[in-house]
Formats: structure tokens, C-alpha cells, sequence
């Protein structure tokens, strides 16, 4: 039998996770986890490149960890662990940091984006954010990444680097490909259906997290964003709104969009936000069931984020030393 390939991914402890996190990412891990060798990274020093507050920042890492259990990663299948608990990655970064053009960094759309909401004083994190994930990917020789289209250009990037490294010395890094999952969905914003739904939005009524109460979800959909039409198909051009709610519904009951339609089509608005919120509420139960008891003891996720580091560890690790090697590092003695 054919080797599994090695897929990698991140998700930022930045909020908690979304509703977007889970139909868009975290349930395709799930399904994938068998198929591949994967590792899963919740990557606290990519959520550092904004503020955070240093208790909040804590308590998410540990939650988000948990959440990921809780949704059906397993730690047997997969390697899950905390970035910053494997000190390969920054290593790593520094070093792919000296094969890096400043010119290349700053093409990044992201870059651009992102460095206009922090004003005068942009964060040289911010810029650099790439060659971490570049180092992240690198590490475990990744063959595969699942990202969404807004992180093709940082894939291409790490492909650069890890081919003009190979070239300056010899086959070091595997080159990585973006892996762009045929399910996956884009969930938007339910307060502003044409952007991203995403998890450090400050208006809470934009999204719903995988902690909400059934109430709050519910009263989350009542307030979603719609239309004046009173007609409920999918128009993502002229019923941004709607159409997110049909997208989120065929997500919760694993439809295409086609059958998810002609399910709710007929409805009044109100029937149908319900319809959407009993979907979601019961894809959620036995996620917070199972999060409620990871959480009720922390040191036993302590010593499951122990194990993934350790495991982690060993492959960062040996990639590490040869890069180290191959640009002339003198080895520790032992
Ligand atoms: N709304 C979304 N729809 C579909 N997929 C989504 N993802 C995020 N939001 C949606 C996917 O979740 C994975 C992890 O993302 P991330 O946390 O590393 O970063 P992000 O894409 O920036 O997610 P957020 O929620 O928008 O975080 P913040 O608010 O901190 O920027 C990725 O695979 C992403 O595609």
C-alpha cells in the first residue's frame, strides 16, 4: 500500500471557533483524517501578529484545542498540538527568514489588507507572518494543505522558498501543494452576508460560535441579515443573505445546495431561519456534550497537548537539523 502523503493545517486561537471554522474546515479534518498523515496546529504565534489579551489568548488555545477533539479529530489518527509548544517552527522561521525577499512579502494581498486595520504602527509580525507559515508547512514535509483561496499566495510563497532552498544546498524541503477540498463551504457573516464569517468580528449577532446555546443561535438567525423578497432560493449576487442561510443549511444537513433549496423553498423567512437553527443546534449537541467534558479537567488536555507536541516534536525536529546543518550551524554537543 501506497504511503499516506502528509497533509498539514493551522487554525488561529483568535476568537472562538465559528460555525464557518467547522463547516468550512474543521469537519472536512474529520473526514480526511484517516486518509492522510495530517497534522493539526492551533497556531497562537500567527493569532500574536494582532493584539490579544495574554489571559484571553490562554483560555481560547486550551478551549480551541479542546473544540477540536470535541469535533471528531482524533489524537491516535492525527498529530494535534500548539504551535508555540514546538520551538522548531520559530527556529525554523528565522532561518527560511534569510532565503526571503522583502519585495516577495510585500505583494502579499493579505499583507496589504490586514496592515491598513493596524494604522501607523504595523507589526513587522504582521509582514512576516508568511515565512512562519512557510516554516510551518516545511517542517513536516508536507505534501498537502487545505487552505481557502485567500491563502493560495502564501501556499505559492512557501513553494518558492522551499525551492530556491533545495537548489542553494540539496532536496531538503518537500514542495507542498494547496489541497482545495470539493465540499468545504464559505460561510459569510450573518450581519454582513458579502464578508467572511469570521471569529474576531467585534459584533457578535455576525457570527455563531460552536459554544452557543441553543437560544442564542436561534436568536443569532432571527437577526441575520435578509432581504425585502420574502422568497427563499439561493442568489448569492442579489440575496447575499439568503443564500448564506442556504449554504449554512446544506452544510449542517451534509446537502448540496440544490437539495438543501428545494427543501426550504416555500417558507416564510421566519420558517426558514428556524429550520436553519434546529440544523445547526443539533449538529452542536454532541460537539459541546463532548467539549463540556474535556474542559472539566484541564490537566488531562494538558497532557493531551503534551503528547501531540512530543509527537510533533520528533518530525519538526529532524528537518530542523538539516536545514541547521546545510547553512553552517555548528551542532550543540551533546
Ligand atoms: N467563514 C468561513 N467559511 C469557511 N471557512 C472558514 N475558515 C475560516 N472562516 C471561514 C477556515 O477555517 C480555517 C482556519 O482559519 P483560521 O482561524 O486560521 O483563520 P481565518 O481564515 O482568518 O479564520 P477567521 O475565523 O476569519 O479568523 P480571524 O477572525 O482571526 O481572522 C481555514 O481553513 C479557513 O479557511
Amino acid at each position: 500500500m501506497a504511503e499516506k502523503k502528509n497533509l498539514f493545517s493551522g487554525i488561529q486561537p483568535s476568537g472562538d471557533f465559528t460555525i464557518g471554522n467547522y463547516y468550512g474546515a474543521i469537519k472536512n479534518w474529520v473526514k480526511i483524517q484517516y486518509d492522510y498523515n495530517c497534522y493539526f496546529c492551533i497556531v497562537d504565534l500567527h493569532a500574536l501578529t494582532v493584539p490579544q489579551d495574554a489571559a484571553a489568548l490562554r483560555r481560547r488555545t486550551m478551549e480551541c484545542y479542546a473544540m477540536l477533539i470535541a469535533s471528531g479529530l482524533s489524537l491516535e489518527e492525527t498529530t494535534l498540538f500548539v504551535q508555540s509548544h514546538v520551538p522548531a517552527h520559530s527556529e525554523l522561521m528565522w532561518l527560511l527568514n534569510c532565503f526571503t525577499y522583502m519585495g516577495e512579502l510585500s505583494r502579499m494581498t493579505q499583507y496589504k489588507d490586514k496592515s491598513v486595520k493596524q494604522g501607523e504602527n504595523v507589526r513587522a509580525a504582521l509582514f512576516d507572518y508568511p515565512v512562519l507559515m512557510a516554516a510551518d508547512i516545511l517542517l513536516y514535509q508536507t505534501h498537502l494543505v487545505p487552505v481557502g483561496d485567500d491563502q493560495k499566495q502564501h501556499i505559492e510563497l512557501t513553494r518558492d522558498i522551499a525551492t530556491r532552498f533545495n537548489h542553494l544546498y540539496s532536496p531538503t524541503f518537500e514542495i507542498p501543494e494547496g489541497y482545495y477540498p470539493k465540499t468545504g463551504a464559505r460561510i459569510m457573516s450573518l450581519q454582513e452576508p458579502t464578508s467572511k464569517m469570521s471569529k474576531s468580528d467585534t459584533n457578535e449577532n455576525a457570527f455563531i460560535s460552536l459554544k452557543d446555546a441553543p437560544d442564542t443561535i436561534v436568536r443569532k438567525l432571527k437577526r441575520a441579515v435578509t432581504d425585502s423578497e420574502a422568497a427563499v432560493h439561493y442568489d448569492e449576487k442579489n440575496k447575499p443573505g439568503i443564500s448564506n442561510l442556504i449554504q449554512i443549511y446544506a452544510s449542517a444537513c451534509d446537502m448540496d445546495i440544490e437539495n438543501a433549496q428545494r427543501e426550504v423553498e416555500g417558507l416564510s423567512y421566519a420558517d426558514f431561519k428556524l429550520r436553519v437553527a434546529e440544523a445547526i443546534i443539533e449538529n452542536l449537541k454532541p460537539i459541546q456534550a463532548e467539549y463540556a467534558r474535556l474542559m472539566s479537567d484541564k490537566a488531562v488536555l494538558e497532557e493531551y497537548m503534551k503528547v501531540g507536541a512530543d509527537k510533533a516534536e520528533r518530525t519538526a525536529v529532524k528537518t530542523l537539523r538539516k536545514v541547521q546543518k546545510k547553512v553552517g550551524l555548528v551542532p550543540r554537543g551533546r
